[in-house]
């Protein structure tokens, strides 16, 4: 058959955010969009011929449409490989752990996350590089500037094969293999957790529900928690992958998943309750009458990281996100190992990861995950939670008080303001950045200013270099106010706003984060003028 050279013009706004090129499925379904994306990516990543790709999705709207395009572009550009889950499905951190295992060239995900799917939902897709994890800043800047210039795109007219059937088929000279989406995941997680424990453990009566907010982590959790780990069957609810997710955002937080919050806050709720997001590398953690903050879940897994077989030599160290809360560092100073700072996105690990300096790693927006993948895992979260609740023989509250007694408590909470008007919220970013330098020293509410600075992150590994990557204002009892604007939204800007206060006085651990961070909450929106600004009175979520 003959590989098409198609004439193409550019698309503005295809440059990658936080997480990859996320948009409105609409914005896809445009004739060339997402053949010009992927063009970029064969153009930058170099010498395809002869090369493994892994490729697979959250199996949101188009994600089956997505896979079958870049199946025939990559036949186009000489892949000797394609690795694809079946049901053109793979986990976000299934996808890594094959790139990894498997020894490929790179890998797409097509995700849009913890973002709504559907027609009138949202699309994303991003690349992977040989270490399995998201490709470096540099990288998606090439593939910006190669979506600037394009003027064709290669794909071969035969179509994709069956998707749904294992086995190997071709496109042109190109191996198709479908793979089972959870084989080489779920035998790494047996690697790193102990499952006979943890089976004795549901054994035992314990109890569990597990959201999959009908996403693609329902056929990962179902392999492990039902079938390997003995859960009883109705542990996972929620656990069929739909294309529009059942209408909700797959999105593991207290307001989105409401209903898992509301049983176990209920009587007779279960022992323990978890969630994962749209492409299963998020989680929420939940006890009973407990949502566990993910900054205090790194923490927590940081501290007990030695519970779990994989981990039990310790760990080397710890990386979070700038905006997530300091009680990682506490547990870092305690284990006398070092703390990195990063900015916001899972790119930023990578390079700590492949060098052996960090262990483990988390963001607030609960994302938690270790050197076993370069992705944030979901699923890896709340496994490490059972290992520990197993070899504690403890219930979510009593660690997470028992850590907090410890180590004290980063009172912790993040507000968004979503769909505010671009240039309303690019004002208000400026207005900040403009008080920076004569903030240090000022008294607020009681709180007086230490360092307030615009984050630059320079990388230990490769000294590449991160500017503007939110604005941060830290007061001297080490409280934090960090506003940056959202990489992953589609619509309008979101700004974030995440407030931190320590608390060392164990009888102040039980009052409501919303009342302990009001003043911080203040100083927030006097300086950023947040409400004359985007004419908001409240944020449209508060986490
Ligand atoms: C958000 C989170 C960030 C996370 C990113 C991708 O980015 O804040 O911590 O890494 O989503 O996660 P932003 O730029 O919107 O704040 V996922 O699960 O959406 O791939
Ligand atoms: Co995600």
């Amino acid at each position: 058959m003959t590989i098409l050279t198609v004439a193409t013009t550019p698309f503005a706004g295809q440059r990658p955010g936080t997480s990859g090129l996320r948009k409105k499925v609409s914005q896809f379904q445009q004739p060339g969009y997402l053949e010009n994306f992927v063009q970029a990516i064969f153009a930058t990543v170099g010498d395809c011929q002869g090369q493994t790709l892994v490729l697979g999705g959250d199996g949101r709207y188009f994600n089956r449409t997505a896979v079958q395009v870049i199946l025939r572009m990559a036949a186009a550009h000489g892949f000797a490989r394609v690795l694809v889950g079946r049901g053109a499905i793979l986990s976000t951190p299934a996808l890594s752990c094959v790139v990894r295992k498997r020894a490929a060239f790179g890998g797409i995900v097509l995700s849009a996350s913890h973002n709504p799917g559907g027609p009138q939902g949202d699309f994303g897709i991003k690349y992977n590089v040989g270490n399995g994890g998201p490709a470096p800043e540099k990288f998606t800047e090439a593939i910006y500037l190669a979506t600037l210039s394009i003027a064709a795109y290669r794909i071969s007219d035969e179509p994709a094969p069956d998707l749904d059937q294992p086995g190997v088929s071709h496109i042109e000279q190109m191996q198709v293999e479908v793979i089972d989406p959870v084989g080489d995941y779920c035998a790494l997680m047996a690697d790193l957790f102990d499952f006979a424990a943890i089976r004795a453990l549901f054994a035992s009566g314990f109890t569990m529900r597990f959201d999959a907010m009908h996403a693609v982590g329902g056929p990962y959790a179902h392999a492990i928690l039902e079938g390997m780990l003995g859960a009883p069957a109705g542990t996972v609810v929620n656990g069929t992958p739909l294309e529009d997710f059942g209408g909700h955002h797959p999105d593991p937080n207290p307001v989105n998943a409401a209903a898992l919050i509301e049983l176990m806050f209920a009587p007779g709720a279960p022992d323990f309750g978890a969630a994962c997001d749209g492409d299963c590398d998020r989680n929420m953690i939940v006890g009973r009458a407990m949502a566990v903050t993910p900054s205090d879940s790194l923490a927590i897994i940081a501290a007990n990281a030695t519970v779990a077989p994989g981990y039990r030599a310790g760990i080397a160290g710890i990386a979070r996100s700038m905006p997530t809360s300091t009680a990682p560092d506490r547990v870092a100073r305690a284990l006398g190992v070092p703390c990195f700072e990063t900015p916001t996105g899972w790119k930023y690990f990578g390079n700590l990861l492949d060098a052996g300096m960090v262990t483990l790693c988390g963001e607030e927006s609960y994302g938690t995950g270790s050197n076993h993948i370069r992705e944030k895992d979901g699923i890896w979260a709340v496994l490490f939670w059972l290992n520990l609740l197993a070899a504690s023989g403890k219930p979510v509250d009593a660690i997470v008080r028992e850590h907090w007694a410890r180590f004290g408590r980063n009172v912790y909470s993040r507000h968004d303001y979503e769909a505010v008007d671009s240039s309303a919220a690019e004002g208000l970013m400026a207005h900040l950045r403009g008080q920076l330098d004569g903030l240090t020293g000022q008294q607020q509410r009681g709180f007086t200013v230490a360092l307030a600075d615009d984050f630059v992150y320079t990388d230990p590994v490769d000294q590449s270099v991160a500017t503007k990557q939110g604005v941060r204002i830290v007061m001297t009892d080490g409280s934090r106010i960090v506003f940056r604007l959202s990489g992953t939204g589609t619509e309008g800007a979101t700004i974030r706003l995440y407030l931190e206060k320590y608390e060392a006085d164990l009888a102040r651990h039980d009052i409501d984060p919303q009342v302990v961070l009001a003043g911080l909450a203040a100083i927030a929106a006097e300086l950023s003028q947040l409400k004359e600004r985007t004419g908001r009175e409240h944020p449209t979520i508060v986490t």
